[in-house]
């Protein structure tokens, strides 16, 4: 149990700023009280789901939704803070000359444009001393016959391949994959497969960041998972959860068995842990729910799941394996699964001077009425910011 303890104490999630921001659908914007009105506060609301959890260190910044005269000034807010800037996530995907896509679009000069924002994003890494860029790219068509889809893959090619010589000494990029929309008929990054083959050409600087929400329904989650680990391309994880497309709900919320496999399928492949590449980022979006509870009651799914993945008995399951027993090696996964590890994840926080309930005592702390009477006019998180 003590080197349980002691893996659980090295965990390292990472949540992003827009979770932070008011969110919604295409339908409904809903504005919730004290939410931060720059990026400044943002990094305030998510060092509170540090200070709490133990476990969230890191930071996702998203650009230009968190555009800032000083990112030098910025990472040394953050480190005041007690968190440090995580993943930069580009953003070539909101303006009007992105209608017929960004790096892949037949117009060189829209091309042009989408790369010096991709390149802009490594200096901003500079900066900031961000390792992880991440890139997800909305391109593709509609309709059969739109642009030509191989024209298509050797745009995109030329476009990273353009990113990766960017890259600096430690620094690297993650390439996102999303099966459709806002494209309905071909996307140009839509599966693993594509994104994988892409990285494998340019190098160990490019590896593939799975986001749960980006798959078809079904899909096998975890398979990707111990493929990429095996082949040295998993670079990490956009998590949140879902009932039916990109419903960024809170990680573990939809399906808890889900994150237990995969995160199973980390440990198993040697993907946990400080020195492992492994990104655990969060890529939600709380349009119903309070931030910051949001936010912690998802790191907590997080740390469950691990906590579980962890307890897997892998001497008794290659046993049951190697013998052939079905039902006996289905047994040790589910056992670890229903075992119910919230008092040990309680102790582990008492042992580091923490809360044993986050939740209850994020709510008894007074943050919350404190940012509601100080900030008014809090910002939208992202789609037209
Ligand atoms: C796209 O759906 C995505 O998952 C990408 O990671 C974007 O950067 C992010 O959502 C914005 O929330
Ligand atoms: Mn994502
Ligand atoms: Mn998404």
């Amino acid at each position: 149990m003590s080197d349980i303890k002691a893996a659980l104490r090295q965990q390292s999630i990472e949540t992003p700023s827009w979770a932070y921001g008011n969110s919604g659908t295409r339908f409904k914007v809903f504005a919730q009280e004290g939410v931060p009105r720059d990026p400044y506060e943002k990094l305030a609301d998510a060092a509170q789901v540090h200070a709490f959890t133990g476990v969230a260190p890191r930071v996702s910044l998203h650009i230009p939704w968190d555009k800032v005269d000083d990112y030098g000034d910025l990472a040394r807010h953050a480190s005041e803070l007690g968190v440090r800037i995580g993943a930069i996530n580009s953003n070539v995907f909101q303006d009007d000359d992105y209608r017929l896509g960004s790096v892949t679009n037949p117009d060189p000069a829209v091309r042009r444009k989408a790369l010096d924002h991709l390149l802009e994003c490594v200096d901003i890494m500079d900066l900031t001393g961000s390792d992880t860029l991440k890139l997800w790219f909305s391109d593709g068509t509609n309709y059969p016959g739109q642009d030509d889809i191989r024209a298509r893959q050797d745009r995109l090619a030329e476009a990273l391949s353009a990113v990766y010589d960017r890259l600096g000494e430690g620094q690297r990029f993650l390439l996102e994959y999303k099966f459709f929309e806002p494209a309905f008929y071909v996307t140009d990054v839509p599966d693993w497969g594509t994104a994988y083959a892409h990285c494998l050409r340019l190098g160990p600087k490019a590896q593939v960041v799975v986001d749960t929400g980006h798959h078809a329904p079904g899909t096998n989650i975890e398979f990707i998972v111990a493929f990429l680990l095996r082949e040295g391309k998993l670079g990490g994880f956009d998590f949140n959860s879902r009932f039916y497309a990109d419903d960024d709900l809170m990680v573990g919320a939809a399906d808890p068995f889900q994150l237990f496999r995969i995160m199973y399928e980390v440990v198993r492949g040697g993907g946990y842990g400080p020195d492992s590449g492994v990104a655990f980022m969060l890529d939600q979006c709380h349009n119903i729910e309070p931030k910051i509870p949001g936010q912690i009651r998802s790191v907590m799914n997080v740390q469950e799941a691990t906590a579980k993945a962890l307890l897997v008995d892998g001497d008794a399951l290659a046993a049951a394996q190697a013998a052939g027993d079905v039902l006996g090696a289905n047994a040790v996964l589910m056992d670890a699964y229903n075992t119910d590890v919230r008092p040990l994840l309680a102790e582990l926080r008492e042992e580091q001077g923490l809360d044993r309930d986050p939740m209850a005592a994020y709510a008894r702390s007074g943050y919350f009425e404190k940012i509601r009477t100080e900030r008014v006019g809090g910002r939208q998180a992202g789609w037209g910011a």
